[in-house]
């Protein structure tokens, strides 16, 4: 088994930082991803707008501003970036500033022009399971069984892509927890991970910090346990799903994952 990939989330977006001008938000998101890398990121993955359920739109001129700079600079600094978007045009001008993952939650049925981007860059493309924009995806949460849905709308993705003139190497698949799920939805696709690698394809996870993981650790009022400490039940993720066989593993707290990647790896040695 080998290591997974370290993802380390870098959202710019105005709430995100200091919100003091874009300046300093550029400044501030330069310094973090600066930090996410020495903290064993293998990628720093570079959003600008944010995917929260019921998140509105930011138009994309907003999105190139937010975070062209900073993938431009962290680059030049030899950290290696994903961009994490929907739109073509971003992803094509973040390839270009030095990005080498396209991160498209929409499996490229956000934009039409995706696929062309990812065929002529040649970069990996990750391509998350997804069913609509963040406004009303939770509307769209409706299974019969979640997860033989998620794969079979996932081959369909791949089946588009490779007719697109993408290369199967080029693709790494991700069953988007939370994204048109219920928290009741998140843990069997977690759960049964080996259906999801029958696609045959690199598996990234992103389970960091989600509302799922807030309501299993709710208070005994029912109050779901805040984003800031749901640490420890993201590095228990981290490591079944490490175990499980996947690429990569997409969390905002660097240390946590890399640290517990570290004891599996040695453990791995002894077997
Ligand atoms: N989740 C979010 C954003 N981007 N990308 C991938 N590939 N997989 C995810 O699960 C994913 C993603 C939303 O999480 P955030 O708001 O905490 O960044």
């Amino acid at each position: 088994m080998s290591t997974p990939v370290i993802l380390g989330v870098l959202n710019v977006t105005p709430d995100s930082f200091s919100d003091g001008g874009r300046h300093l938000d550029t400044a501030a998101a330069i310094t973090r991803g600066l930090e996410l890398a020495a903290e064993g990121a293998d990628y720093v993955d570079i959003g600008g707008e944010s995917t929260r359920p019921g998140a509105a739109r930011v138009d994309e001129a907003e999105e190139l501003a937010r975070i062209i700079p900073v993938i431009r600079e962290l680059s030049r600094s030899g950290v290696r970036i994903s961009v994490d978007t929907t739109r073509a045009a971003v992803a094509a001008e973040a390839v270009a500033a030095g990005a080498s993952i396209i991160n498209d939650v929409s499996g490229g049925l956000a934009d039409p022009g995706m696929a062309r981007v990812a065929a002529e860059t040649g970069v990996l493309w990750v391509l998350m399971h997804w069913r609509g924009h963040s406004r009303d995806m939770q509307s769209q949460a409706v299974y019969s069984d979640v997860v033989t849905e998620v794969r079979d709308e996932l081959a369909a993705r791949v089946s588009e892509a490779l007719a697109a003139g993408v290369k199967r190497e080029q693709l790494v698949l991700d069953p988007g927890l939370g994204f048109a799920k219920t928290g009741e939805h998140n843990w069997p696709l977690l759960a049964r991970m080996p259906v999801l690698h029958e696609l045959g394809l690199p598996l990234l996870i992103g389970a960091s910090r989600k509302s799922f993981l807030g309501a299993l650790l709710a208070d005994k009022n029912g109050t779901p346990r805040a984003a800031d400490g749901r640490e420890y039940a993201t590095a228990a993720i981290s490591l079944l799903s490490a175990q499980g066989g996947a690429w990569g593993l997409r969390v905002h707290d660097v240390r946590a994952t890399a640290d517990v990647l570290a004891v599996l790896h040695r453990m791995e040695q002894e077997r």
